[in-house]
């Protein structure tokens, strides 16, 4: 029987357990969208996951939304990467890249004064982080129909950097009302071309970006991150038919191959839902490996895995406090708690001080 421990594999990578580290925006990055210089011990701390996804990570100078998070598209920035998954590697881990478009939850000082791009003109709620702190996201500019071919160059750039960095795959982000989500839901794309209107042409951005990735790396390392429950971020409405439209989304991007379909069961940073919305309808859509995430504690994992409701279990927040998470799973021991404070910003302190069961931090 399949547990929650037990080695495997998801796509073309093999995993030592079925727990995932996920994506988590940490904000340590500089201007320049260097990882922080101690993201390497983080990660490594990390590499007893059976999978790392790494923080979302910008794919181009335009995709960039807040400041001090990472990117993919500079020579310097791959090097950087690259110290990152050597050492991730040598702990014995698997880690992939997620590509990172924010569209319109972005402020425009990032963009010398230019406004962001998005599927439509519609201004985004809630708040990015600037270099003089947060600030209500920046109203976007429509992208014009000719521009989208160079948004899909810049994802197959940022995948190719990717490979050139030693990952071992990498994960689209679609989810939290990011471009790829912002195209998809019918809140936030009135466009009348061919990538609006109809729930086909909707995801087809979000289509034709995973299948150029995966023409990069090979379709069986990369995956895809989907919410289509969560409002945030941007406080963003829900598309008008979740069910339907997520459905499809799933469907499409089952017929690529891919590793696996990631997705956020609930509101991004909130609760498990995962009673209120069919995703099970999702993955047999998709028709993969599953990857669930969302407030899952080590009672709702064991089971999942168990039951066959996920190949895998990805956890967020319990990975700030918790770097021997599968350790502390395993021997059924009490998790430590993060400090909100240190979550987003800063150095060394609330992000590679957290000690192993043992007392010890990992990997010192
Ligand atoms: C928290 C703060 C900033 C960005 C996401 C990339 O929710 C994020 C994010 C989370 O996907």
């Amino acid at each position: 029987m399949t547990t929650l421990f037990s080695a495997g594999t998801i796509g073309a990578i093999s995993v030592s357990n079925r727990v995932v580290m996920a994506p988590l925006t940490r904000a340590r990055a500089d201007m320049e969208g260097l990882p922080s210089r101690y993201a390497a011990q983080y990660y490594a701390q990390r590499a007893s996951a059976g999978l790392i996804i790494t923080e979302a990570t910008n794919i181009s100078k335009q995709a960039r939304g807040y400041a001090y998070t990472p990117g993919i598209y500079t020579d310097a920035q791959i090097v950087a990467w690259r110290e990152i998954t050597e050492e991730v590697h040598r702990a014995g881990g698997k880690i992939v890249l997620q590509l990172w478009h924010t569209g319109r939850i972005a402020h425009s000082s990032l963009h010398d004064g230019k406004p962001p791009v998005a599927p439509s003109e519609i201004q985004a709620g809630d708040m990015v982080f600037t270099e003089d702190g947060a600030a209500r996201p920046s109203m976007p500019r429509a992208l014009e129909l000719d521009e989208i071919p160079s948004i899909i160059d810049d994802y197959v750039l940022a995948a190719r950097h990717a490979r050139a960095a030693g990952f071992d795959g990498v994960e689209v982000h679609a989810a939290n009302a990011y471009l790829l989500d912002q195209f998809i839901r019918d809140s936030t794309n009135r466009r009348t071309d061919a990538y609006g209107g109809s729930v086909e042409n909707r995801t087809r951005l979000p289509f034709e970006v995973t299948k150029a990735v995966a023409d990069v790396f090979g379709p069986d390392r990369v995956g895809v991150r989907l919410s289509p429950i969560t409002r945030a971020v941007g406080d963003t409405p829900l598309d008008s038919d979740p069910v339907g439209t997520y459905k499809r989304m799933a469907e499409r991007l089952g017929t690529l191959g891919l590793a696996y379909l990631h997705c956020v069961e609930g509101q991004t940073q909130g609760d498990n839902a995962a009673t209120s919305f069919d995703f099970q309808s999702l993955r047999r859509a998709f028709g993969g490996s599953y990857i669930a995430n969302n407030s899952y504690d080590r009672t709702l994992a064991v089971e999942a895995v168990a039951t066959g409701h996920a190949d895998m279990i990805a956890f967020g927040r319990p990975y700030i406090a918790n770097p021997d998470l599968v350790e502390r799973l395993r021997a059924q021991a009490p998790m430590a708690a993060g400090d909100e404070k240190t979550f987003y910003g800063g150095g060394a302190a609330g992000y590679v001080d957290y000690p192993a069961l043992d007392g010890v931090t990992a990997n010192d």
